[in-house]
C-alpha cells in the first residue's frame, strides 16, 4: 500500500520532466531553421515586392537561390492591419498561437513588419542553406490563409 503512494509522484514527475524536455526540442527546432536568417542590406542582391490584400500575399509562392539575400517590400494594398513574418512552418504555427491566446500582447520581434492598410516596410532575408522557407501573417483569423512558401533552390 505504501508503495502505490510512492510510485504517484515518481510518475508526475517523470511525465513533468518529460514535458520540459520537448519544449526544449521545441527551442531546438527554431535555432535548426538555419535555412534562412536576418540578412544584411548591404549584401542585398535582389529585391521581391509582394504585396498583401485581404487575406493572401500576392504571389504566394517565391522561388530564390541559396545564397542570396533579398530584401522584400512589402505593400498593404488591403483594407486591413496585416503583418509578415518569415520563419520555418514550426516557428509560425507557434507565433500565431500566441497571437491567438494574447491578442494584446505587445510584439517586439524586430523581424516581424506590421502594415497599416496602404503602408509598405522592407525586410532584408539571407536564404543560407537550399529548402523550404514559409512566410505568413500571424494574425488571428489571416493565418491559414496568409501564408506562403520561398523554395530555396541549391546554387
Ligand atoms: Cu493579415
Amino acid at each position: 500500500m505504501n508503495r502505490f503512494f510512492v510510485i504517484i509522484p515518481f510518475v508526475t514527475l517523470v511525465l513533468f520532466s518529460t514535458n520540459s524536455n520537448s519544449n526544449t526540442n521545441q527551442s531546438n527546432v527554431e535555432v535548426k531553421a538555419d535555412i534562412s536568417k536576418p540578412g544584411d542590406s548591404e549584401k542585398v542582391s535582389r529585391t521581391i515586392k509582394l504585396t498583401q490584400v485581404d487575406n493572401m500575399f500576392l504571389p504566394s509562392e517565391l522561388t530564390v537561390r541559396e545564397g542570396e539575400t533579398v530584401r522584400f517590400v512589402v505593400k498593404n494594398g488591403g483594407n486591413r492591419k496585416h503583418e509578415m513574418l518569415i520563419g520555418s512552418m514550426v516557428e509560425l504555427k507557434k507565433i500565431a498561437k500566441l497571437r491567438r491566446q494574447y491578442p494584446e500582447m505587445n510584439q517586439t520581434d524586430v523581424h516581424l513588419l506590421q502594415l497599416e492598410p496602404g503602408e509598405q516596410k522592407e525586410l532584408v532575408w539571407q536564404f543560407v542553406n537550399a529548402g523550404i522557407v514559409d512566410f505568413a501573417c500571424p494574425l488571428p483569423g489571416h493565418f491559414k490563409k496568409m501564408r506562403g512558401t520561398i523554395t530555396v533552390e541549391k546554387k
